[in-house]
């Protein structure tokens, strides 16, 4: 099943979203204004998207440190997540999180997360219970190549084909862990890791949100059918330094050729779309246009109310960390 020519439009729409968002983070991130860091998602767009949207409101997601693309794409707003990572009280999480933390779960966001892995268990945990009550709701695990390294990722492999569980694993295989090569530190491929499990897997093209959409579509109804999880392995690129400041850490080293990320920069997930929308006459490059400059005015906004908010109470810490207590 492919997604309706509206459908495809909202696709563009809300990777477009996160693009600007990201794109706005990068520059306030290099004129200091943030906190905190970031680590972002340019050029992945597609995967968070694809999966997305798919899923219903009541339906959870897992993400990682690499988070804002998963909130947006679920439906996050905007100008909370921007407040968030400003460390302003009006944000998503009153400024306490940051970027790293970034969670609704009136969206079904279970939140970004700052331990490498730290999402399987939870997703795990979201399916089981969806599971024990018998509510329909799928759960889904976003999770980097890195990630894929760590234990826990057997563990609930293992439990949730067991137990059926309405679980989807994606893996964002953007070839990269931090400032190392995936291919350095990875035996075999990580989708038969999920095929030993008797997991069906399916490994696409990540910078093709149609392909995402497509895989994502057959897992999660897989999943949600009562079938056991299913996994993904989205093949994709990550453009941006593992995290902006990243130039302080490698004190002049390098861990891949710029070649290398302008030949990934061609695969451009939203410019393939924006052709392929263009080239079948869904939409003229001027109205794609003006769908850009309409989401630019959303990022707008957001940083606006992020910028003119009150700054993070850090009273609020004991509150919300040691119930109440206060040495
Ligand atoms: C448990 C744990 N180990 C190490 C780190 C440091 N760390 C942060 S991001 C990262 C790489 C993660 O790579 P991957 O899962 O592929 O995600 P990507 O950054 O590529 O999105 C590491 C090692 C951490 N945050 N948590």
């Amino acid at each position: 099943m492919n997604p309706s020519n509206e459908q495809r439009v909202s696709l563009f729409e809300r990777m477009t979203l996160i693009r600007l968002m990201e794109e706005r983070l990068r520059a306030d991130a290099a004129a200091g204004k943030l906190p905190g860091a970031v680590h972002l998602y340019i050029g992945q767009e597609a995967v968070a998207v694809g999966v997305c949207a798919n899923l219903r409101d009541t339906d959870w997601i897992t993400s990682t440190h690499r988070g804002h693309g998963h909130f947006l794409a679920k439906g996050g707003d905007p100008k909370a997540m921007m407040a968030e990572i400003w460390g302003k009280r009006t944000g998503i999480c009153k400024g306490m999180g940051g970027s790293m933390h970034v969670a609704d779960l009136g969206k079904g966001i279970l939140g970004a997360n700052g331990i490498v892995g730290g999402g399987f268990a939870i997703a795990t945990g979201a399916a089981l219970s969806n599971s024990l009550l018998r509510n329909n709701r799928v759960a889904v695990a976003f999770f980097g190549d890195g990630a894929a390294n760590q234990g826990v990722f057997m563990e609930c492999l293992n439990v949730s084909s067991l137990w059926k569980l309405p679980l989807v694993f994606v893996c964002e295989y953007n070839h990269f862990c931090e400032f190392t090569p995936t291919a350095t530190v990875t035996s075999g491929d990580i989708a038969d890791r999920a095929r030993a499990f008797k997991i069906p897997c399916e490994v696409v093209d990540g910078n093709d949100v149609i392909a995402v959409w497509r895989a994502a579509r057959s897992a999660i109804e897989f999943a949600r059918s009562g079938n056991g999880p299913a996994f993904i392995e989205a093949r994709t690129y990550r453009i941006q330094g593992h995290l902006e400041s990243e130039d302080l850490f490698l004190a002049g080293g390098k861990y891949r050729e710029k070649q290398e990320v302008e030949e990934w920069r061609k695969l451009d997930p939203i410019a393939r779309l924006a052709e392929l929308l263009i080239s079948e006459n869904v939409r003229a490059a001027s109205q794609l246009d003006a769908i850009t400059t309409k989401v630019a005015g959303i990022v707008e906004d957001a940083v606006k109310f992020a910028d003119t908010s009150e700054p993070a109470d850090p009273e609020l810490t004991f509150d919300v960390m040691f119930a109440g207590q206060r040495p």
